[in-house]
């Protein structure tokens, strides 16, 4: 049949997870025209796509919630990381707190989006042609939309279930006794071991590159009782922008070696027993920065780490004597039992920078030295993290520029916000920002706080464009390059870096200077007329 005709809006919102939905709620309360499409089918984002067996977040509560007090004084989590299953549960509970229901369309994949320069607008396409025009095109679209599946020969040929664990399927397969791999050792990977190595018949594990996790140190909760009072939530969520990462903790004042090696010794003790991610952010503060304080870091955890593993050839696949990389400047993963794995009998790691994969066959997954018969191959090799979600939307700027092509080369952003050459066009948790070094939800408020009142500022002053100058984007972009060569980052082969997909070019996707810097550069250019763009 024919199309609708396209809706007119202020403002479009691109993705229905933690960025996205702070800003339904934001702009509509400021009195916008506002609607959310996403491809899901349900609010949650990455936790409505990814519900494979043991998806938990590793950032406790209360940090990984709105700071809201009409949500957190009612809402009860289970517990301290909670499970993919109960964010969802937490995203429905928000969705009707906050009324967000009616401005949102799931099942609606954005293709495109084109500028039009002379009514200063956004003409939004979906998968099945529908039609948006809005003022401001705010894409909330996280770093993990586009998964990264690598091209082993043979994939075609497996008979087997093949699986990326983000389009999990929603029927559970039943794993029980049957033989399972999985690729992949990030978070997904570590979560995925933990869970499927106590149903299988066998397990396999493949690992190219060591997690150099650390003990989540989960806690249930039972009634009321949470691991920070509710009295305590205000000031509680206000030093969130005050941490690097976005968290209640800090780094530590002092350097690793400030401190006697007994001093430092009970620091780390003290640190790993607190668990979550304490060990890596709430450390010395030269930690990420210098090579020294970052091995005797390594060492710690190496120690630690070996005393749970029984075989010596094991222990030096997931904690080599000789460090692989900077402790910390490769995401560390959370984890619940993870190397006592591979004491069981049925648990199998391959080392594949000892013996890679060869080829799929039909039964399995043949590697230089053996084949692996399989019913299930989980392939938890991550995405084309941060840049790949935006670019894979066919978007266009001013004189017909595309993004992808923009980028091509190297990603340019000014902020980490906004893009010259593509007016009233935002994102968060994108390139150049603190994104994934800083936990999400403070990320969506801060960002998005500043999105909001960008948008009524604009209108306070009768403004109906604002782009980022090319100057000012070239100088982000050294700014990114010049923080991030401070730390250990651009020496560690990782996505923060481009490196975990080929032919991407390599660069910090990150902002490492830190949340509280960031929001205080975003929040001086904004005081000072948004210092860099050009508005009219
Ligand atoms: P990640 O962290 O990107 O992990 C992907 C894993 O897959 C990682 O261990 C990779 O090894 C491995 N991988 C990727 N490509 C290959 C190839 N070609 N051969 C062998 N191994 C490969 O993704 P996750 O889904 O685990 O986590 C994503 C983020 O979600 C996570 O960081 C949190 O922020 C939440 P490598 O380390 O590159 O050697």
């Amino acid at each position: 049949g024919s199309l609708p005709p396209p809706i007119e809006l202020d403002a479009l919102v691109v993705g229905a997870g933690f960025g996205g939905v702070y800003q339904l709620k934001r702009l509509r309360e400021e009195g916008y025209k506002v609607k959310l499409v996403d491809n899901a089918s349900n609010w949650g984002g990455v936790w409505y796509w990814n519900r494979y067996p043991g998806a938990r977040v590793d950032s406790t509560i209360p940090h990984y919630e709105f700071s809201d007090p009409l949500l957190w004084k009612e809402w009860r989590w289970k517990q301290r990381f909670p499970g993919s299953a109960e964010l969802r549960d937490y995203f429905a509970f928000v969705a009707e707190r906050w009324d967000l229901d009616r401005d949102a369309q799931f099942n609606t994949l954005v293709t495109a989006a084109s500028w039009d320069d002379e009514t200063a607008k956004w003409h939004i396409t979906t998968q099945t042609g529908q039609q948006f025009i809005a003022r401001y095109l705010l894409l909330n679209t996280g770093f993990s939309a586009k998964r990264h599946i690598p091209n082993w020969p043979g994939i075609e040929k497996f008979r087997g279930t093949f699986v990326h664990p983000s389009y999990w399927p929603k029927e559970e397969p039943d794993l029980k006794g049957k033989n399972i791999a999985v690729i992949g050792t990030g978070s997904t990977g570590v979560q995925l071991a933990q869970e499927l190595s106590k149903v299988a018949k066998d397990f396999v594990l493949f690992q190219r590159t060591p997690n150099l996790a650390l003990p989540m140190k989960q806690i249930e909760y039972t009634g009321d009782e949470q691991t920070i009072p509710h009295k305590q939530y205000p000031d509680f969520f206000a030093g969130r922008s005050t941490s690097f990462s976005g968290f209640s903790f800090n780094f530590l004042p002092r350097a690793t070696f400030d401190d006697t090696p007994e001093q430092r010794r009970q620091t780390y003790e003290d640190l790993w027993a607190k668990g979550d991610f304490h060990f890596w952010l709430a450390t010395y503060y030269d930690m990420l920065f210098t090579e020294e304080a970052n091995k005797e870091a390594y060492d710690f955890w190496k120690a630690k780490v070996r005393a749970r593993i029984q075989d010596p050839d094991l222990q030096e696949s997931l904690a080599p004597e000789i460090q692989p990389h900077a402790f910390g400047c490769k995401r560390i993963s959370l984890e619940n039992g993870f190397y006592e794995i591979f004491n069981q009998p049925n648990a199998t790691l391959v080392d594949m920078k000892r013996t890679p994969i060869v080829e799929f066959t039909e039964r399995g997954i043949k590697t230089v030295d053996r084949e692996f018969e399989l019913d299930y191959i989980i392939c938890a090799t991550g995405f084309d993290a941060i840049t790949g979600g935006l670019k894979q939307i066919d978007i266009t700027g001013v004189a017909g520029q595309k993004l992808a092509q923009k980028w091509e080369n190297g990603t340019k952003t000014y902020l980490g916000l906004c893009v010259a050459g593509f007016p009233n066009m935002f994102f968060t948790y994108g390139p150049q920002a603190p994104t994934a070094f800083c936990n999400g939800p403070t990320c969506a408020e801060l960002q998005g706080e500043w999105i909001v009142q960008m948008v009524k500022d604009m209108d306070s002053a009768g403004l109906t464009k604002i782009e980022a100058k090319s100057d000012v984007e070239d100088q982000w972009a050294q700014d990114i390059w010049k923080l991030a060569n401070a730390t250990l980052l651009p020496k560690t082969k990782s996505w923060y870096m481009g490196d975990n997909i080929p032919g991407k070019p390599r660069e910090p996707l990150i902002y490492l200077g830190g949340v509280p810097n960031y929001y205080k550069t975003i929040n001086d250019c904004a005081q000072q007329g948004y210092k860099g763009f050009v508005r009219a």
